[in-house]
């Protein structure tokens, strides 16, 4: 995998892995609608929106393994999400098609399966529990995902990213966290792994109280060396209100919340 282009490099995990990955790869084209400046004469900036499939089409082309990073990060509003994570996802996988990009590393998060209880740990077969509208949009993806796998024979890894912070903030993160040199070290095993036919992964860190098994990680020889633990005593331990106290999505799940938490098993 020499020629890798990032999605939505100019994103908080983009400009990590912008840095993290300089001079690694023969080519590292990074994408993204606002401007990113070169660090190193590999590297290739391209001004390009997801929802446009020509320049999706331009934007992929030549390229061998694409970290899938752009998107809306968080939950928004349905006409936020629907060009920027569904249309712009669908896009980018048919683009990776015609072009015949051999890898999609696609960035999903753990609010796909955010209405699980805490008390269930997690796994890469959990079911589907999307906590909110961007949730959806990653169960989407990874649904492309398997898809484009299946069908075409793409290389596709999905990563149910945690929370990716220079430091955990909270009680909740002290599980959930992923450190940035973890996060270096995932997307590179991912793109750099023997090949791989479809591998769904949790994006977080060696942390004690996580409850997420990441088996599959050392298929692609990643082993994460940063654990939340040792920031426990810093984090800010205000009380998780009742609804993100339960469930794995946290504070997600309590947005717009009008349901009945005990009938969420
Ligand atoms: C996510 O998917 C978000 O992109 C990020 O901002 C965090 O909120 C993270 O999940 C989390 O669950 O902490």
């Amino acid at each position: 995998m020499t020629r890798v282009l990032i999605t939505g490099a100019a994103g908080a995990i983009g400009r990590t892995l912008h840095a993290g990955l300089a001079g690694r790869y023969p080519l590292l084209r990074l994408a993204d609608v606002r401007e990113i400046a070169a660090i190193g004469a590999e590297q290739q900036p391209v001004r390009a929106d997801l929802a446009d499939f020509d320049a999706m089409l331009r934007v992929t082309d030549g390229i061998d393994c694409i970290v899938h990073l752009a998107g809306v990060p968080r939950e928004g509003a349905w006409d936020v999400i629907l060009p920027n994570n569904i249309i712009g996802t669908y896009n980018l996988f048919e683009a990776a098609r015609l072009n015949r990009v051999r890898r999609v590393v696609f960035a999903s998060s753990n609010h796909a399966v955010g209405f699980h209880p805490v008390s269930r740990r997690l796994d890469p077969d959990s079911l589907p529990r999307p906590d909110t509208r961007y949730g959806v949009s990653k169960i989407f993806g990874e649904a492309l995902g398997r898809l484009y796998a299946d069908k075409h024979g793409l290389s596709v890894a999905c990563l149910r990213i945690g929370s990716f912070r220079e430091r955990p903030e909270d009680e909740r993160q002290l599980s959930t966290w992923i450190s940035p040199r973890d996060m270096v070290e995932l997307a590179r095993c991912c793109i750099e792994a023997p090949e791989y036919h479809f591998l769904m992964l949790y994006g977080v860190s060696a942390n004690t109280r996580s409850r997420w098994d990441n088996g599959d990680a050392a298929l692609i020889g990643f082993c994460a060396l940063d654990d939340a633990e040792a920031y426990a005593a810093d984090v800010n331990r205000e009380p998780a209100g009742d609804v993100a106290a339960r469930f794995h999505g946290g504070g997600f799940c309590a947005l717009e919340f009008s349901g009945d938490p005990d009938a969420i098993v």
